[in-house]
């Protein structure tokens, strides 16, 4: 059984990274797209063609399920994706984890992508999530493109100044981009003592497997790994800095 990912980049790492342990039988295919990145500072347009273009590549190499492990695409062209591919196989977005963040906390932001801090769609999203906690909404240009490349000043630059922008008495950061829980401690030493980040990657890789049917394997699934790990990178080679590929890739799926 194969299950696709879908990001711009290293974004889909720590889904993977769940898939893995909680389906070590599954065959993951890691598709990002170098090339057209970042989605986050492109058009809807742009995002909407270049996920559909993955979308059928996992389709034509058999996949059995997409996962769109990426809060840019989920608000820009989800339905679309739904639409083309449902119900013949499962398409399972990212929503940004304000619940839990909601129910234990007093005050919230949502770090996030410059089209996403933007979207509609994320406004309403948050507006159900929120249940009556103020949500303040912090975009945070460059970020994901940093992590991508694996520049350390880049990415120290852009926490730094998401967490200038994040209200005093904000006590949980949701993180709203997929790329941003590969660098947590950097971003946890850039807020005050005490503010828990919450993440999407569990629970998407959770709402994967109900979708498939599947069982979540016990802990420590990963270690009987049966299924493989293909990554399929758009445009030249190179183009995601093998350093920045080996890093989190490594880490996240052993
Ligand atoms: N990982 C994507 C997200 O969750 O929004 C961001 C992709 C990007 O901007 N490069």
């Amino acid at each position: 059984m194969t299950v696709a990912l879908i990001d711009s980049g290293l974004g889909l790492v720590p889904t993977a990274g769940w898939l893995r342990h909680l389906a070590p039988q599954c065959d993951l295919l890691l598709l990002m797209d170098p090339e057209g990145a970042p989605w986050g500072s492109r058009t809807a347009s742009y995002v909407t063609d270049r996920l559909l273009t993955a979308a059928r590549t996992a389709v034509a190499r058999g996949a059995r399920a997409l996962v769109v492990p990426c809060n840019t695409a989920t608000v820009t062209a989800i339905d679309l994706l739904r639409g083309e591919f449902e119900p013949d196989l499962p398409v399972v977005g990212t929503v940004p984890a304000v619940k839990p963040a909601a129910a234990g906390g007093r005050s919230v932001a949502v770090w996030a992508t410059v089209r996403t801090t933007a979207s509609a769609y994320q406004e309403r999203l948050i507006a159900g999530f929120a249940q009556g906690i103020p949500v303040a909404r912090v975009a945070c240009p460059g970020l994901a493109e940093a992590i991508d490349h694996a520049d350390t000043d880049a990415t120290a630059a852009a926490i730094t100044a998401a967490a200038e922008r994040t209200p005093d008495d904000c006590d949980a950061v949701v993180l709203g981009c997929t790329h941003y829980p590969l660098v947590a401690p950097r971003i946890l030493e850039s807020l005050p003592a005490g503010v828990t980040l919450y993440d999407s990657a569990e629970a998407v890789a959770r709402q994967t497997l109900r979708r498939l049917d599947l069982p979540a394997a016990p802990d420590g699934g990963a270690e009987r790994a049966a299924g493989t790990v293909e990554v399929r990178l758009s445009g030249r080679p190179g183009a995601l800095p093998a350093a920045a590929l080996a890093y989190p890739v490594g880490r996240a799926l052993a």
